[in-house]
């Protein structure tokens, strides 16, 4: 007998209600949920990931630790041990910053991971923690903790009712949103143009959102913080700057106007490749509409000034009066309160400190992942000899990935929390696999605060999990509770206490707490009886709708005191490098640089679903894409083999020539790579590609936020062998 439940897809930030028919522990069926408010029904096709993943037979099922090339399955009991007796001996013989922390996307759709998790990460206090934060939003953050007072105030679109959205590299249509938790991205793209609103795209690639947007402009790599200080400078210039709009606080407008006069659209154009008349148009409909938001995403957080074009697309917001607005960009109020949760677990803060080679700063606590390889190789005291990592894949995620894992053999020590044995996790000592996210409850903490509707939703796991599964964040308390008591007297007695505490308050106890005291909440003693409660959440199992966003910054001003900063200190005096990115990216062109941008693609996720056959089936994916006319210059036609090459290494791949691509932009998806020795996922390995991140640059960081800066890399193309016009050779490859 089959049986259906309700369910969230935790593979990306859209977070779609599923129903999933299961029968005897296994899947039989997903499909969405038409009753989930937000997704009412829909599904992307990577939902058969969700099936995929709990039935994959490479999947992790026990702990494995590592024999010479072999890793053999041990008890929980004895890798817990052996595991925490590793990293005890490094931290007891090298101190606490001896141990890194890398932890990767999945925490964000991790329930368990976002709360006790973090705890026990940080819990072992070394400076040397650092995330898949620093190769994605950290730009982000630091621009909203500047401005705002707190990394975690980045604003949303408000779909629902903007009339005028200005995406600024981003692709939604394919990511399915980012720091945008909007399910459905093309019915939403759809109704802004069917009310007649308009939707315009800043991208060097004609993407799929660009091709079902009213307008798309080419950019040149690099080079957004120019443009957007020549939109803020036509604003300015025309008059239409209407901060007021929105009643906030506001400081830095006069510093913000005078630094835009310095960047006349007609100044920047070389530079950037946008016309000075499409950048005076731009402008002027987007500070003439009546709600207007800007939105920028990765496309403009990987880049050497990712932080300036973070900075200047909340600017542009806010001086078009956007801000905080409907229709504009505005600040979710989730169920659980983020901006305190975050402030209790200590992410409130920015250069405390610094890493030990590079002096890189601090952000949120943590240091950027580029800078873990030379943290191992340099030595000296504080040199980073074992390492942890939890649901993350930096081999291929993080910039020179070649460097990095030729670091991590040398490590004394590595214990990985993940369900395969990959590009990373295969230098591990020790393997700790989590359950499948089908075998855990699940509340999106972190996701419902970049909402373009205010929600909540709690979902039973759909799958008991087995005897012997472990939940993430039951691995890492464990852990954490070994480590600290290892060697004293009291140690498994108090052990056993304190795990069997934080079991039994669980992640359970832990909503419940933080649902009540949250703005929609009942209150601790049920004070506020309409209020939110878990129990109230488990008998609405498609989710509670909390209505449209509302205006909140402004009473956050009024209770911190502190005003809006239209032009943080910092921001204004980094912009002076943009005289000298401005002549760098005019020589490039005249010089015929060819620069590489990463890309997604709808049936992939990061690095980790390609051991999906439903999901790697098809022509291949991992290609080059090049604009027609450099291919031409190169004797380059699609279907032919190209060494891709820059200051860090070179790899080999197939040219895929596409009119989708700006003259002089050439783009590889990250994630691939997967023909490393050792790895032990078929499917994946059957279909390997190669690491975007084998070329990407460790050195090359935003100047602000030490995010790394993958896009726009000085890269040469030259063809390996040449094959005709026919694209047969592409996919003929793949079948194999
Ligand atoms: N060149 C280039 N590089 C990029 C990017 C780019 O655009 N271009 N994008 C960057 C971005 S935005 C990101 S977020 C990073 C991602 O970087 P990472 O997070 O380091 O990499 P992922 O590929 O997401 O790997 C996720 C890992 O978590 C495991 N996993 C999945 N679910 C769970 C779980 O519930 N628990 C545990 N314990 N493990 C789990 C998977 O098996 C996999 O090993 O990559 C970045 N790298
Ligand atoms: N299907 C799928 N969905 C995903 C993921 C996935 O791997 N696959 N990953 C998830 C993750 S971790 C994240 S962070 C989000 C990211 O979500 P998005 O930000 O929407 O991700 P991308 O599709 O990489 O879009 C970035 C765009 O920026 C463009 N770009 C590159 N360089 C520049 C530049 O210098 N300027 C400008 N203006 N544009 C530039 C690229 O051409 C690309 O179209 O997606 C999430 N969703
Ligand atoms: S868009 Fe696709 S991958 Fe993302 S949550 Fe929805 S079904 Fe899952
Ligand atoms: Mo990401």
């Amino acid at each position: 007998m089959s049986e259906t439940r309700l369910a969230t897809c935790t593979l990306c930030e859209a977070a779609c209600g599923i129903a999933v028919q299961v029968e005897g522990g296994r899947v039989v069926s997903i499909r969405g949920d038409a009753d989930d408010p937000m997704s009412r029904g829909y599904v992307c096709p990577k939902v058969i990931g969700m099936r995929d993943l709990h039935e994959d037979p490479d999947r992790l099922r026990a702990p494995v630790i590592r024999e010479g090339s072999a890793f053999r399955e041990v008890s929980w009991e004895q890798a817990l041990d052996v595991a925490a007796r590793g990293i005890a001996r490094v931290r007891r013989e090298h101190g606490r910053d001896a141990l890194a922390v890398y932890q990767g996307n999945p925490t964000a759709h991790n329930l368990g991971l976002l709360t006790f998790g973090q705890v026990a990460l940080r819990s072992f206090g070394t400076k040397n923690i650092s995330s898949a934060s620093s190769t994605d939003q950290v730009p982000h953050m630091v621009a909203a903790y500047e401005m705002f007072g707190h990394p975690i105030l980045m604003p949303v679109p408000d779909l629902e009712r903007t009339r005028y959205l200005l995406i600024v590299g981003a692709n939604p249509l394919v990511s399915n949103g980012s720091l945008m938790t909007a399910p459905d991205m093309k019915r939403r793209l759809a109704e802004i143009r069917a009310r007649g609103g308009k939707v315009v795209v800043l991208d060097p690639r004609r993407t799929e959102t660009a091709e079902a947007a009213d307008e798309h402009v080419f950019v040149a790599p690099g080079t957004d913080p120019l443009l957007l200080l020549s939109i803020v400078h036509v604003v300015f210039e025309r008059h239409l700057d209407r901060p007021k709009r929105s009643p906030l606080p506001v400081e830095g407008l006069a510093e913000l106007q005078l630094l835009a006069s310095r960047f006349a659209p007609e100044r920047c154009a070389a530079a950037t490749g946008v016309p000075a008349e499409v950048v005076r148009r731009i402008a002027f409909e987007l500070a003439s509409s009546d709600r207007a938001a800007v939105y920028g995403r990765v496309g403009i957080c990987h880049q050497e000034q990712g932080t300036l074009a973070a900075w200047l697309v909340y600017a542009l917001n806010l001086v078009t009066g956007n801000l905080d607005r409907p229709g504009g960009a505005m600040f979710p109020t989730p169920a659980i309160d983020v901006l305190l949760l975050t402030k209790m677990l200590g992410f409130v803060g920015e250069g405390r400190f610094a890493s030990r080679v590079r002096g890189a700063r601090e952000m949120a606590g943590e240091v950027p992942v580029a800078t873990l390889s030379e943290e191992i190789e340099t030595e000296g005291p504080g040199q980073v000899r074992a390492l942890l990592t939890s649901a993350g894949n930096p081999v291929l995620s993080s910039p020179n990935g070649r460097r990095l894992e030729q670091a991590l053999a040398k490590l004394d020590f590595m214990v990985c929390v993940d369900s395969y044995v990959n590009e990373t996790t295969r230098h591990a000592h020790v393997i700790l696999p989590p359950v499948s996210p089908l075998e855990r409850p699940h509340y999106d903490v972190a996701l419902a605060a970049f909402s373009v509707r205010n929600g909540a939703k709690y979902v039973e796991a759909p799958i008991a999990r087995p005897e012997t599964g472990r939940h993430d964040w039951e691995i890492l308390v464990d852990l954490a509770a070994r480590i600290h008591l290892d060697g004293r007297a009291l140690r498994p007695l108090a052990r056993r206490a304190l795990v069997a505490a934080t079991k039994r308050f669980g992640t359970d106890g832990f909503l419940d707490l933080f649902l009540r005291l949250g703005p929609h909440g009942a209150g601790v003693l049920g004070q506020r009886p309409h209020g939110l409660t878990l129990s109230r959440l488990r008998h609405a199992p498609h989710g509670i709708d909390l209505g449209p966003l509302e205006p909140r910054l402004g009473a956050l001003c009024e209770k911190t005191g502190r005003a809006v900063q239209a032009a943080p200190q910092r921001f204004v005096a980094e912009a002076s490098s943009l005289e000298e990115l401005l002549e760098r990216a005019a020589r490039r062109k005249e010089r015929g640089q060819l620069v590489l941008v990463g890309r997604r693609h709808l049936r992939s996720n990061n690095s980790w679903l390609h051991n999906s056959r439903a999901l790697v089936k098809g022509p291949v994916r991992c290609t080059l894409l090049m604009s027609p006319a450099d291919a031409r210059a190169r004797g380059i036609a699609t279907g032919a083999e190209v060494t891709l090459r820059s200051r860090v290494g070179s790899i080999v791949v197939p040219v895929e020539v596409s009119e989708e691509m700006m003259e002089g932009v050439v783009s590889l998806p990250h994630g691939w790579g997967h023909d490393r020795p050792g790895v032990k996922m078929g499917v994946a390995t059957a279909h390997a590609g190669v690491s975007l991140n084998d070329v990407t640059d460790e050195m090359a960081l935003d100047k602000l936020s030490g995010n790394a800066a993958f896009s726009g890399l000085d890269v040469t193309v030259e063809a390996v062998r040449r094959v005709g016009l026919d694209p047969a050779p592409v996919s003929a490859r793949n079948s194999g």
